[in-house]
């Protein structure tokens, strides 16, 4: 098998890259562009060249073709802040580093300009809609602006963790090469193998009598999902059932979009430059998962649809397979239409396997090996044996820090797991000392308490956190950073302003109205009521003792603490 063509510069010209850039402006790269740019410069994203221009860009959206009509469904753009953008020419060269400064490439910017995100939302996830992880990306998180040129690779991104079992696609078709595995299937996938994708792969394998490679997205995947450490360890706990020497396993260090339809296509494509010839899928390929009650953003056959729509064009055999589901009768795992007449066919989706680790129920063995089940509630406890966040937000004088208190002395109690509080107060003084209360400076001190917030749940730990916290976009933040990592807690501490105003204990509503205090909080600067918290609690009609017990019924009831 041919090597792959790939972005990187030849060793002996790497030294002058490194001199030329010495001299040029530098980009940082975000997790998502460091994930992007090892697969442009490996070769993973062949054909691409670089970040997509402006007119690769606009033709990727509308039709998922490039420019040139080649196939290609999922943008791959450069975005930067506002700032960045508007002192970056056209025609400039600047130097993308990782986040400690090493130089990771050159890029030859040829294209500079402002994509319409809500059109490039619904062409490439054929939603605007914001609980789509991807959207929600695109919009919160993503830049303004885009910068698309060629890029001179010079140093592949550094991986500490888990670097032998990373391949690029020149490895892989070496390998591929050396072992005469003249055809290989490929299995992309986010979560454990666990026995109905162990008989999918199989099933495949013999179906086209070829050898597996089993390809986990270990880059950026959906939040929740399971971390990939411990998948690592299922996989390699799993691959005891595959025949020997006829699987390999190498993980991907992907950014899935999870854009369905087109993220099987572009995983199609992907495994291609990996030197796999064929591609299974197995049913909602590469979507996200639906919220309780919401529908699927993608239909269950779309992704399928789609690829045998252009399945001339992706130069990889598709293998496409049915759901598998679980035959008690037969005792086996058969495809839904193959079931015995009248039988329900059964499975486990993965949010009704995470409520049964969080609350250590069962997980019976026909759904998989039992090595593997331990694996998962090794690293995945309990609820009550993990760590979690409660957030007070509400007014100043609404009562935050005395529930806040009385809980913490209820929490220590108990004594299982260590309790931190992270009082508005407190924080100010510890860790925001130099901050005002300009919007900016509030988003700052409330997105470093949540940072510590995250580290204490993180590590099993409960922090307990009581600021004004404002607005609802920083809330937001700070719970997308703690619920990957444990349980996020809010809790509107909804006292009338009114009554806030007449405790007054520090005095500082009567400067605010005098005018001594400008941009107090309920005065003259918002307080954004939070829409959905866990619970609202109205301290006007309870004692701090009754408010603190409520709190208690509310994590018991999520199975928090028992
Ligand atoms: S924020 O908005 O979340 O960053 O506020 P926080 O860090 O919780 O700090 C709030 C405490 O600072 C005092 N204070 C003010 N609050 C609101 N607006 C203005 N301009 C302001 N200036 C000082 C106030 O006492 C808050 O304490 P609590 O405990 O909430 O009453």
């Amino acid at each position: 098998m041919e090597p792959i063509r790939d972005l990187y510069l030849p060793a002996e010209d790497r030294p002058a890259a490194q001199s030329e850039a010495k001299d040029l402006r530098s980009w940082d790269l975000t997790d998502r562009q460091i994930c992007d740019i090892e697969l442009l410069l490996n070769g993973a994203f062949s054909p691409l060249s670089g970040f997509l221009g402006q007119e690769d860009y606009l033709s990727v959206c509308a039709s998922m073709r490039l420019a040139s009509g080649e196939l290609w469904p999922i943008p791959i753009t450069l975005d930067v802040s506002a700032e960045f953008g508007e002192q970056t020419a056209e025609g400039e060269t600047i130097a993308l580093r990782d986040a400690e400064g090493v130089l990771i490439a050159l890029l030859e910017v040829s294209d500079n300009w402002q994509p319409d995100k809500a059109k490039e939302a619904e062409l490439v996830f054929a939603t605007n809609d914001q609980s789509h992880p991807s959207v929600h990306y695109l919009h919160n998180v993503a830049g303004p602006t885009y910068l698309g040129g060629r890029l001179r690779g010079v140093e592949a991104p550094v991986h500490y963790d888990l670097a032998q079992h990373r391949n690029t696609p020149n490895e892989l078709r070496a390998l591929f090469a050396k072992w005469g595995w003249y055809k290989v299937v490929g299995f992309h996938t986010r979560a454990p193998i666990f026995s109905a994708q162990r008989d999918l792969v199989l099933n495949a394998a013999k179906q086209v009598q070829a050898n597996v490679l089993l390809q986990p997205a270990v880059g950026l995947t959906e939040p929740g999902d399971i971390d990939h450490f411990t998948r690592l360890q299922c996989y390699s706990a799993m691959l005891e059932s595959f025949p020997e020497q006829t699987t390999f396993l190498s993980l991907s260090p992907m950014a899935m979009r999870l854009a369905g339809p087109r993220e099987a296509v572009w995983h199609a494509l992907i495994h291609k430059n990996y030197g796999c010839t064929h591609f299974l899928t197995g049913a909602d390929h590469g979507s996200p998962r639906a919220a309780a009650g919401a529908d699927p953003f993608y239909g269950a056959t779309q992704a399928h649809d789609l690829l045998k729509d252009v399945a001339g064009d992706l130069g990889i055999e598709l293998v496409v397979s049915p759901r598998l589901e679980y035959s008690e009768q037969r005792a086996q795992y058969l495809p839904q239409d193959e079931l015995p007449a009248g039988e329900t066919g059964q499975d486990i989706a993965f949010t009704e396997l995470r409520r049964r680790l969080q609350e250590g129920l069962e997980i019976p063995e026909w759904f998989s090996p039992p090595e593997i089940i331990e694996h998962l509630r090794r690293k995945y406890p309990p609820r009550h044996e993990q760590g979690f966040t409660v957030f007070f937000t509400g007014l100043s004088g609404s009562g935050k820090s005395t529930v806040a208190n009385a809980l913490q002395v209820k929490l220590m109690e108990m004594g299982d797991r260590p309790v931190t509080l992270l009082d508005g107060d407190v924080v100010r003084k510890n860790l925001s000392s130099e901050l005002t209360f300009s919007k900016e400076h509030r988003d700052l001190n409330i997105l470093r308490l949540g940072f510590v917030a995250a580290e204490i749940t993180k590590n099993g730990g409960i922090a307990i956190c009581a600021p004004i916290a404002p607005y609802s976009a920083t809330r937001r933040k700070v719970r997308d950073l703690i619920e990957p990592l444990g349980t996020f807690v809010e809790i509107h501490v909804s006292t009338p302003i009114e009554v806030c105003e007449e405790r007054d204990r520090k005095g500082l509503y009567a400067k605010a109205r005098a005018g001594l205090l400008k941009g107090f909080t309920g005065i003259d600067d918002p307080y954004e009521e939070p829409a959905n918290p866990e619970l609202r609690i109205a301290t006007v009609e309870i004692s701090p003792d009754e408010a603190a017990h409520q709190v208690l019924l509310k994590l018991e009831s999520l199975g928090l603490i028992r």
